[in-house]
């Protein structure tokens, strides 16, 4: 084989094993979902993702599946096998004791007990090592994963329906059907990918939003909804109140806020976060701390000209995705996200472009 067929067969493997760890993303916790391919004659003989909850790693399952078929094997693994003995040995060590003798790699894990001590491990132990096969891919992938581990802070992916002419909703109306069924599938996708969804309670008064994840199979990958309300004005009959018990709503609130309806809410299921500025406003870059720290990687926001504005004019959006539809709503009533495109031509670059039915797909990303 030449260098260029072997390494178009690399990123093929690759691509397979990148799709292969989105299926775990959002259920992995503070680990990150990553995939193992065990390929050996052209063949794939193990695959493993991290499981659900973070462990086992994906390496140790994929070699358990290849059994003695690892034995000259080629492994491609989507982040840098780990060093560290944590609550399962290291992956690198599994790697070499299993003769696995060529490793293709996309991401480093920036994690300090791994950073670069797999690779020497395998190095170490004979392998033949290519890192950064399709690395930008997976680390995409990964970006909840790098982000928390660069700013101690989960990923941001701000969410927006635009009408055709660019408005979000129609002043002083509760939900407008603003994009169609493709679009929506996609974003119960976003949500079943995501540890958290976040909404001003501007939009949970107007649109008694349940903000769950609807798509069959997947109703129970709904994530953590955060509720940003300084004066406690989440009603009790609301839809995430009603639903507390079973999908978690937790709401940030100012220090102040009146205590009989704090003991109501919390005695409805709900968990109550305080992070305020002096004037009473919820602290963005406290709340997100505060999320990383309780092991949230991705938040997507969603919903509130508001919300999205603060986001943005506080740099804190990482991603955009930005479902424009077909109709109009009209300059006399539409509300927009002031300096929306300002932000995106400034900060961000476009990732991708997609036609879901009549809807126009645009996913914009901060460089890291
Ligand atoms: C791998 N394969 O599938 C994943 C890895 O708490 P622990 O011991 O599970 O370690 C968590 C760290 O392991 C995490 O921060 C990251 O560095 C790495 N994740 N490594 O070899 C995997 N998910
Ligand atoms: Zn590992």
């Amino acid at each position: 084989m030449t260098g260029s067929e072997q390494n178009a067969l690399d990123r093929r493997f690759m691509a397979a094993a990148i799709r292969l760890s989105r299926t775990h993303q959002g259920l992995t916790g503070t680990n990150p979902s990553v995939a193992t391919l065990i390929v050996r004659g052209g063949v794939i003989v193990g695959r493993g993702v991290t499981a659900i909850g973070g462990r086992p790693h994906a390496e140790t399952q994929a070699l358990m599946e290849a059994g003695e078929k690892a034995k000259g094997a080629t492994a491609y693994v989507t982040l840098e096998p780990c060093a560290h003995h944590g609550r399962t040995p290291p992956c690198a060590d599994a790697l070499v004791t299993a003769g696995v003798t060529r490793v293709v790699s996309a991401a480093n894990d920036p994690d300090d007990r791994v950073s670069g001590k797999g690779y020497a491990i395998l190095h170490d132990g004979g392998i033949d090592v290519e890192a950064h096969v399709l690395g930008a891919e997976a680390a995409d992938n990964l970006a909840g994963y790098l982000i928390r581990s660069a700013k101690k802070r989960p990923e941001v992916t701000l969410k927006l329906a635009l009408s055709s002419d660019g408005y979000i909703g129609r002043e002083g109306e509760g939900q407008v059907s603003i994009t169609g069924s493709v679009s929506r599938s996609q974003v119960h996708m976003m949500r079943a990918e995501s540890d958290a969804i976040l909404v001003g309670i501007g939009t949970v008064l107007a649109d008694d939003p349940q903000l769950t994840c609807r798509l069959p199979g997947l109703e129970n990958r709904s994530p953590i909804r955060v509720v940003l309300d300084s004066r406690l004005r989440l009603p009790m009959n609301s839809a995430l109140v009603n639903s507390a018990s079973t999908v978690p709503v937790w709401v940030a609130a100012s220090a102040a806020a009146e205590p009989a309806r704090r003991q109501a809410l919390v005695a409805a299921g709900c968990r109550i976060l305080a992070t305020e500025t002096d004037c009473g406003a919820t602290a963005l870059p406290e709340l997100l701390d505060d999320l990383a720290a309780q092991g949230i990687t991705t938040v997507m926001v969603e919903g509130g000209a508001t919300v999205a504005s603060s986001f943005l004019q506080e740099g804190l959006v990482d991603r955009i995705a930005l479902f424009q539809g077909s109709v109009a709503i009209g300059s006399s009533s539409g509300v927009a996200v002031p300096e929306l495109h300002s932000h995106i031509a400034r900060e961000f670059h476009l990732l991708r472009e997609y036609r879901f039915g009549d809807d126009r797909y645009s996913e914009y990303v901060r460089p890291l």
